[in-house]
């Protein structure tokens, strides 16, 4: 399949992901969809990558579903929503949830709809200081989805998430770094290199050690205290299993930098 609504390049241990319809603010549509699970596929299946990086092309990250889609159409009959987020996004974020690296999202633009809810869904997110967040959905009578109501209530509390999602207003960059929703915001000319060097910077760390690093956090958010130090001793047990954990130890004890495989 050649690759239109979205761009792949995979160097340097680390896949990047663009969405490409700069013209309509990358809305997603059926094609990109169709691209996005042939890129995941793609990247599961290259043992060289090690961290995923998602951006946008142009001046906007994503403005969530393409309105003009046949699907969006409340006057077309059996026109199903659910159906697209079964097939289409909930795979696809569940599959950003499982892969076992790291995944950075830059936000370069707005972000809004469900593309907002794809920049959360990151491990790490970063954003251009012009970049915004907008949970634009009760503006066309429609819930947050795409995880949305499940990832902005952990990250900023109910009382904010309550708010972005019922009043659909623009959140800044720097807003969502202060709320913690977001990890940092850079110059809007500085975003794509300081992306880059930090996929390469985790890509070319233990990264068997950060995919149980991101498998224990997230299960924290439904784990009781107990439950959760149960779950640190047995990935603890698998990351000290790994080649990793022994050149990490021999790096520090050798007084040296350390070179991590992922294995
Ligand atoms: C667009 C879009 C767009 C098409 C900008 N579609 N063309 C998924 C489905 C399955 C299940 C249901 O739920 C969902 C989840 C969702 O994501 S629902 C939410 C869908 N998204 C929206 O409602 C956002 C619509 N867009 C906007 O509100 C604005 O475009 C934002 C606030 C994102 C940006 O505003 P501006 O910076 O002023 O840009 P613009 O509005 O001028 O947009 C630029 C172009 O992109 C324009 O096209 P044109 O040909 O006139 O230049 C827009 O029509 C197009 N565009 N978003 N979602």
């Amino acid at each position: 399949m050649n690759f239109t609504a979205i761009l792949l390049d995979i160097s340097e241990g680390v896949a990047t992901l663009t969405l490409n319809r700069p013209d309509k603010l990358n809305a997603f549509t059926s094609q990109m969809h169709e691209e996005l699970r042939e890129a995941m596929k793609r990247i599961k299946a290259d043992a060289s990558v090690r961290a995923l990086l998602i951006t946008g092309a142009g001046r906007g990250f994503c403005a969530g579903q393409d309105l003009s889609e046949r699907m969006m159409d409340p006057g077309v009959p059996k026109a199903d929503v659910g159906d697209s987020l079964d097939k289409n996004y909930n795979p696809f974020l569940k599959g950003l949830r499982a892969l076992p690296m790291p995944v950075v999202c830059a936000v370069n633009g707005v972000a809004a709809g469900a593309g907002c809810n794809l920049a959360l869904a990151g491990d790490i997110v970063v954003a251009g200081r012009s970049a915004s967040f907008i949970q634009v959905f009760s503006r066309i009578g429609l819930i947050p989805d795409a995880g949305g109501t499940y990832v902005l209530p952990r990250l900023v509390g109910t009382a904010r998430a309550m708010a972005a999602a019922m009043l659909a207003e623009k959140v800044s960059a720097e807003q969502a770094v202060e709320w913690g929703m977001i990890w940092k915001c850079f110059d809007d000319d500085k975003l794509a290199q300081e992306a880059r060097a930090l996929a390469k910077q985790l890509a070319g760390s233990a990264t068997k050690a950060m995919a149980l690093t991101k498998k224990a956090i997230y299960a924290s958010w439904s784990n009781s205290f107990e439950q959760q130090l149960d779950l640190e001793r047995d990935l603890q047990r698998e990351a000290a299993a790994s080649s990793d954990f022994r050149e990490g130890v021999a790096a520090f004890n050798e007084k040296r930098p350390a070179k991590f495989t992922g294995r």
